[in-house]
C-alpha cells in the first residue's frame, strides 16, 4: 500500500470527517513498512477494508425534558471490526458528538482492543446529548430512549457497549434497564454495571489504574519511578479521578486537574482527602472543579485554559481528544517534562506527538495507555459468562498484567536503532498484526 494514496482517497470518500482522518493517518504511516512485508494483504484490500467501519446505525432519539417539551438528539452505533471478537467500545454522550468522532473512536478501539488479548472487536457509539445541566430524570427518560433503538443492534455476543465521556455507572445502568426490559434476558450486553448486577470490581479504577501501570512500566525502562515524581492531570472524571488515585498511592504530588471551563493548580498537591472530595463534588454533586479553589483556597484556579502550562515531570491528559497542541507540547517539554501518558484517546495533536518523540521522552499513546478500561470490561465480560465474580485483588492482578503485556509489545514493535521506544509505532504494529491475520484467516467477507 501507499499510505498517502489510501488517505487521500479516504479524504475524498468520507470528507468532514477531521478527527477520523487523523486517526487512519498515524496508523497508516507508523504500519506501512510492516504491511508492506506481506504482500498477500494487497491482494485483498486489507487496507480499506480495515479502514472503513463494518457498518455504521444512526438513529433519532426522541425524549421529554422536565417543561414537557419533546426534544430530539442523534443517536449513533459505528461497529467498526469484529474479527477477534464481538464489538466492543463506549458510548459517549457529549454536545460535540458527531460521526467523524465516533468513527476515529471505533478505529482506535479496534487496535486497542486487539492489544490487550481479551477476544474484542472494536466499536464506538453516542449522541450529541449533553448530560451536564440535565436532571436524572430527563437523563434516564434520554438513556431509555436512545435504548429503544440500539438494542436491536447490539447483544452480548453481537456488540456491547460501555461508558465514555458523559456516560458512567448512572447511564450504563439506566441503559441495562431498559435492555432487559426490551429484551427479557438478563445478559451480560453493557459493562460498567453496577456492582450489584454484573458489574466487575476495578471497572471504575480501570482506566486510570491501567494507565499509570503503564507509566510505569516506561519509567522503569529508564530505572525510574512514579515515586516523588509532579503530574498534571486534565479532566476530572472517571479517568481523571482514578488517575490522580493511584499516582498518590504510589507516592506521586498531584498538581492539577480540570473541566470544560478551565484548571485548577494546587502547589501543595492533591491529596487523599482533596480527592475525595473531588469526587464528591463531580460524581454526586455534578459541579464544577472551580468550586475547588472556595474549600482550598491556596489553590488557584485559571479560567479558559488547559493545564499544560505548568511545571511538572510528568502530564498525564485524562480529558478529550486534541487537548494538547504543538504549542502546549512545547511548553511542556521546555519545563522538563519526562513522561506524557495518554488516559484519553489522542488527546495529543499530529503536531504535539512530534514534539515530544523528537525531544525523545517516553510517550504513550492512548490506545496503549488507556486500554485497561476496555480490559476490565473484557474480564466483565468474561465473569458475566461464567456467572461468577472475581475479587478486586483478581482483576487488579489481572489488569496489571495485561498493561505489563502491552508494554512488552509496544517494546518489542517500537524500539527504534538508536533504543528509542516508539510507543505509538509499536501499539499500531503490534494491535494491526493480529487483526490482520484474523482477517486473513476469514477471508473476504
Ligand atoms: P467523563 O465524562 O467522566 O469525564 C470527562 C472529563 O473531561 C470531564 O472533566 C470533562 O469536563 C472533561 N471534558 C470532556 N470534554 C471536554 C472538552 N471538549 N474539553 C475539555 N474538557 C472536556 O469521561 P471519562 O473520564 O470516562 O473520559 C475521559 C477520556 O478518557 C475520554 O477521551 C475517553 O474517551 C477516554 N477513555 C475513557 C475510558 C473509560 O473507561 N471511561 C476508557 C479509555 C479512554 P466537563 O465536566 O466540563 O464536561
Ligand atoms: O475508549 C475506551 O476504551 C472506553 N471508553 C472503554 C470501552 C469499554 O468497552 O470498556
Amino acid at each position: 500500500m501507499n499510505a498517502q494514496k489510501v488517505l487521500e482517497d479516504l479524504k475524498r470518500r468520507f470528507p468532514n470527517e477531521p478527527e477520523y482522518h487523523q486517526a487512519v493517518e498515524e496508523v497508516l504511516f507508523t504500519i506501512e513498512e510492516e504491511y508492506n512485508k506481506h504482500p498477500e494483504f494487497d491482494r485483498v484490500n486489507l487496507i480499506e477494508r480495515l479502514c472503513i467501519p463494518d457498518r455504521i446505525y444512526t438513529f433519532r432519539v426522541t425524549w421529554m425534558d422536565d417543561n414537557g417539551k419533546i426534544q430530539t438528539n442523534t443517536g449513533y452505533r459505528v461497529q467498526h471490526n469484529n474479527v477477534i471478537g464481538p464489538y466492543k467500545g463506549g458510548i459517549r454522550f457529549h454536545s460535540s458528538v458527531n460521526l467523524g468522532i465516533l468513527k476515529f473512536l471505533a478505529f482506535e478501539q479496534t487496535f486497542k482492543n486487539s492489544l490487550t488479548t481479551l477476544p474484542m472487536g472494536g466499536a464506538k457509539g453516542g449522541s450529541d446529548f449533553s448530560p451536564r445541566g440535565k436532571s436524572s430524570a430527563e437523563v434516564m427518560r434520554f438513556c431509555q430512549s436512545f435504548m429503544l433503538e440500539l438494542a436491536r443492534n447490539i447483544g452480548p455476543d453481537t456488540d456491547v457497549p460501555a461508558g465514555d465521556i458523559g456516560v458512567g455507572g448512572r447511564e450504563v445502568g439506566y441503559m441495562f434497564g431498559m435492555y432487559k426490559k426490551l429484551t427479557r434476558e438478563f445478559s451480560g450486553v453493557l459493562t460498567g454495571k453496577g456492582i450489584e448486577f454484573g458489574g466487575s470490581l476495578i471497572r471504575p479504577e480501570a482506566t486510570g489504574y491501567g494507565n499509570v501501570y503503564f507509566l510505569q512500566e516506561m519509567l522503569k525502562t529508564k530505572g525510574d519511578s512514579v515515586e516523588g515524581k509532579t503530574v498534571l492531570i486534565s479532566g476530572s472524571g472517571n479517568v481523571a479521578q482514578y488517575t490522580a488515585e493511584k499516582v498518590l498511592q504510589l507516592g506521586g504530588k498531584v498538581l492539577t486537574m480540570s473541566d470544560s471551563d478551565g484548571y485548577i493548580y494546587d502547589p501543595d498537591g492533591i491529596d487523599r482527602a482533596k480527592l475525595d472530595y473531588i469526587m464528591e463534588l463531580k460524581n454526586i454533586y455534578r459541579g464544577r472543579i472551580r468550586e475547588y479553589v472556595d474549600v482550598y483556597p491556596t489553590a488557584k484556579y485559571v479560567a479558559g485554559q488547559k493545564p499544560w502550562g505548568e511545571k511538572a515531570d510528568i502530564a498525564l491528559p485524562s480529558a478529550t481528544q486534541n487537548e494538547i497542541s504543538e504549542e502546549a507540547a512545547q511548553t511542556l517539554v521546555q519545563n522538563g517534562v519526562i513522561a506524557v501518558s495518554e488516559g484519553a484517546n489522542m488527546p495529543s495533536t499530529p503536531g504535539a506527538i512530534r514534539v515530544f518523540q523528537q525531544a525523545k521522552i517516553l510517550y504513550a499513546p492512548g490506545k496503549a495507555a488507556n486500554a485497561g478500561g476496555v480490559s476490565v470490561s473484557g474480564l466483565e465480560m468474561s465473569q458475566n459468562s461464567e456467572r461468577l465474580s472475581w475479587t478486586a485483588e483478581e482483576v487488579d492482578n489481572r489488569l496489571h498484567a495485561i498493561m505489563e503485556n502491552i508494554h512488552a509489545n509496544c517494546v518489542r514493535y517500537g524500539t527504534e536503532s538508536d533504543g528509542y521506544v516508539n510507543y505509538v509505532k509499536g501499539a499500531n504494529v503490534a494491535g494491526f498484526m493480529k487483526v490482520a491475520k484474523a482477517m486473513m484467516a476469514q477471508g473476504v467477507v
